[in-house]
């Protein structure tokens, strides 16, 4: 795919006209930003939270198709909001402690156990799910919050 091709592509995903936030991206009821530099599994949380959001969660198969996609465009691996440091392989969404129902784990993953908390779209494996050491500090980020239209209790965290 050429690059003309993508952002072709970049262009009709991303509603330009939204409510999200400059630099953040619409999709469906939410706004999501890639970050462009690193963190450990934590203080992209905190990021987030910073800005109002959360580490993403990816409910559905949809959801996941879209970050996937712009993860690969981007070329780099992202924690989401997803870990199982309360109870080993119990994983939960971050912001609303949701059990993970949906899943795209790759070939042998989780496999990490206790040294292994936090979920990430990992490149090598071309973006599927890995648990990876939250500490690792080399992994970019995406955070989500609700788009503005769609109201309270449509949310993240609600
Ligand atoms: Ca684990
Ligand atoms: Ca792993």
């Amino acid at each position: 795919m050429t690059l003309a091709v993508l952002f072709g592509i970049f262009f009709l995903l991303s509603d330009v006209s939204s409510e999200c936030q400059l630099g953040w991206q619409h999709y469906e009821k939410t706004c999501y930003w890639f970050s462009t530099t690193t963190l450990s599994w934590h203080s992209a949380a905190s990021s987030c939270r910073s800005h109002g959001a959360e580490l993403a969660s990816v409910l559905t198969a949809a959801e996941n198709a879209y970050l996937r996609y712009f993860a690969a465009a981007f070329g780099h691996s992202y924690w989401i909001g997803g870990d199982d440091e309360v109870v080993e392989g119990s994983w939960t969404w971050a912001g609303t402690d949701a059990p993970i129902d949906y899943n795209d784990w790759g070939p042998g993953e989780p496999g990490g156990a206790r040294n292994e908390n936090c979920l990430a779209i990992y490149h090598p494996i071309n973006y599927h799910w890995v648990d990876a050491d939250c500490k690792y500090p080399s992994f970019r980020y995406i955070c989500e919050k609700p788009y503005p239209e769609s109201g309270p209790g449509h949310g993240i965290g609600k």
